[in-house]
């Protein structure tokens, strides 16, 4: 028995003195494990006679308890001791100054879309949505795009592969398909905003496949291009935060308008930079018209009863109008410099009460 008392002190003795987790493992494994000195002990059981296996056996047993035991304790009390030392080695100071981090803004191209947004809904136009995954007739059938027309390309669509109906969806190339889905719905008057994100296949300085827009539809009975003249000047005055524009409309040609036009505002370029509202130069600035008779038939509207106007912005180049930025590329660059130089407070959204910008 002497041999069993001596090593249970000589292991005991040991698993007191590991000082963590791996010294404590290794002390268990040299003791119970395979080849352990206590394993060791219970193979030599087969060699003895059974009254002898019955007493050495109960009593390596009990020493295998007691030492399995003191293992247990001693990694519960490791690890308390690691946890307390980690809990006191990570303690977070209230009271010192935040570290600095830039913080998060209002993306250019978000804030002028807003702004856009709150001057339409002041002025009673409901803001309408649709998806930007469009089909054929949404984005260019129904807006009066003859088919295999060169309009068509003009548009660089991103198109999907074809489905196994023959039918080819795309991404949508502009908001239009948002007013088309509303009149085909609903029954006029109808005075609408489509603020969206719209994509062609177009890169350059001056173009991004990706790009933003808010297109507008007024349908009612007399509608007329003074009315069109109106909502727009009275939303450039509003935009630019001048108390009047002077505008000029050229004449162009959209397949979904006619007469289609160009709308150009007065500025001065002298200084360096725009300035809208005074000088002598001219900036175009939207695209607009009366939607044609061939639209409002294709969504279910009387041309003989209902007339309309529309017009679209790109708000991409209004935001760099009116905040001074040069070059389009910076939008996407993701730099955080340019986003805090630029960038708006999340917490000053553009509303018709506390002002724009
Ligand atoms: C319907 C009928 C008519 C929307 C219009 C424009 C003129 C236009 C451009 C401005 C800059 C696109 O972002 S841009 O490149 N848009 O010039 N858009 S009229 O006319 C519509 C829309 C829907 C049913």
């Amino acid at each position: 028995m002497t041999d069993l008392t001596t090593l249970e002190a000589d292991v005991l003795a040991q698993v007191a003195a590991a000082g963590d987790l791996a010294a404590l493992d290794a002390v268990r494994v040299s003791a119970l494990g395979k080849t352990g000195s206590i394993s060791g002990l219970l193979k030599t059981l087969g060699a003895m006679s059974p009254d002898e296996r019955k007493e050495r056996g109960a009593a390596i047993n009990v020493l295998r308890d007691r030492v399995q035991t003191a293992l247990n304790d001693k990694k519960a009390a490791l690890e308390t001791a690691a946890l307390d030392a980690r809990l006191a080695s990570e303690t977070l100071d209230l009271t010192l100054p935040a570290p600095h981090r830039r913080r998060g803004s209002v993306h250019p191209t978000m804030q002028t879309m807003d702004e856009m947004i709150a001057i339409f809904a002041e002025m009673g136009f409901a803001v309408a949505e649709g998806p930007d995954i469009e089909d054929d007739f949404h984005n260019f059938t129904a807006l009066n795009f003859p088919p295999k027309h060169p309009a068509r390309e003009m548009h660089d669509t991103f198109f999907f592969n074809t489905k196994e109906d023959g039918e080819r969806m795309l991404l949508r190339t502009h908001t239009s398909p948002v007013q088309v889905r509303t009149m085909v719905s609903q029954k006029p008057p109808i005075r609408i905003i489509a603020p969206g994100r719209t994509y062609r296949v177009d890169n350059d300085a001056t173009h991004t496949p990706v790009f933003h827009q808010v297109e507008g539809l007024v349908i009612d009975k007399g509608i007329h291009m003074g009315h069109l003249k109106w909502t727009l000047e009275t939303f450039l005055a509003r935009f630019f935060e001048t108390d009047a524009v002077t505008t000029q409309f050229r004449p162009h040609h959209f397949p979904f308008t006619e007469p289609s036009a160009e709308m150009d505002v007065q500025c001065d370029r002298s200084g360096g930079e725009i300035k809208i509202g005074q000088g002598t130069s001219w900036l175009e600035i939207l695209g607009c018209g009366m939607v044609h008779p061939n639209v409002l038939r294709a969504c279910g509207i009387d041309p003989d009863e209902y007339q309309g106007f529309a017009f679209g912005m790109g708000v991409d180049r209004l935001g760099m109008l009116k905040y001074g930025m040069p070059d389009l590329r910076d939008m996407w660059a993701s730099d955080s410099r340019w986003l805090s130089h630029y960038g708006f407070s999340a917490f000053a959204a553009p509303n018709a009460a506390s002002g724009l910008s």
